[in-house]
């Protein structure tokens, strides 16, 4: 599992205060990354103590991580609605609440989940929070459209980067098949129209940037939780 600059007390801390606004009945948004890990294990918890909830994860990762810890699971196409989706972030933007997400390259899944959803409470620990958005933007794109995206990456001043694979020698295949591009744009003063540049792009399944749709982010201090509405 991707793991950050924060400590696990400060992400579980996080994770735990989003998961007390999960009532009987819901349908929940299960996110990707080493911080909602903390929420499925809890959720799964409460489960076993006769919490009645479906999940819906977003990505694979997250439906074994469900599964194992007994949550039953729903898909997409099984649910008319979602009431609170818990998600992960690689940076929060405290001017105006924007995300870059996609360090676990589920970023296409987790958007349509976490955009679904009534609410999207945001997990996080303070390595995460910047006044503006400067992490690299990941961009996942279809495998023949790898090259020509990436050109008009860089027409917009961004420096794309196939991203790689740890442990194997060749690139991160998506959950979708498709590629990723880690896309360095520096400080990013409009994250709307960057976003909107990069969803034009031909080839373009999805990127990272997440405008307007956080409704909560629970940072994990040392000794408490931030909620920053
Ligand atoms: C997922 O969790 C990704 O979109 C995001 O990059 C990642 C954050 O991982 P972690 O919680 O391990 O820092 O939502």
């Amino acid at each position: 599992m991707k793991t950050t600059g924060g400590t696990d007390e400060q992400k579980r801390r996080a994770a735990l205060a989003a998961v007390e606004s999960v009532e009987d009945g819901m349908v929940v948004g299960l996110g990707t990354g080493s911080t909602t890990a903390f929420a499925i294990r809890k959720l799964g918890d409460l489960v076993g103590s006769g919490l009645d909830i479906r999940g819906v994860p977003t990505s694979f990762a997250a439906r074994e991580l469900a599964r194992e810890a007994g949550i039953p699971l729903a898909s997409l196409d099984e649910i008319s609605a979602i009431d609170l989706a818990i998600d992960g972030a690689d940076q929060v933007a405290t001017s105006d609440g924007a995300l870059v997400k996609g360090g676990g390259a589920a970023h296409a899944r987790e958007k349509i989940v976490d955009a679904f959803a009534d609410e999207f409470h945001v997990v996080a620990d303070p390595s995460k929070l910047a006044e503006t958005l400067s992490h690299s933007i990941p961009v996942e794109v279809l495998p023949t459209a790898r090259t020509t995206v990436s050109a008009a990456v860089s027409d917009l001043g961004g420096d794309p980067v196939l991203r790689r694979a740890e442990r194997k020698d060749g690139p991160v295949v998506t959950d979708n098949g498709n590629l990723v591009l880690d896309c360095d744009f520096g400080e990013i003063s409009d994250s709307e129209s960057l976003a909107t540049a990069l969803s034009a792009i031909p080839g373009v399944v999805e990127h990272g940037i997440f405008v307007g749709l956080a409704d909560v982010v629970y940072v994990g201090t040392a000794d408490g939780v931030d909620v920053v509405e």
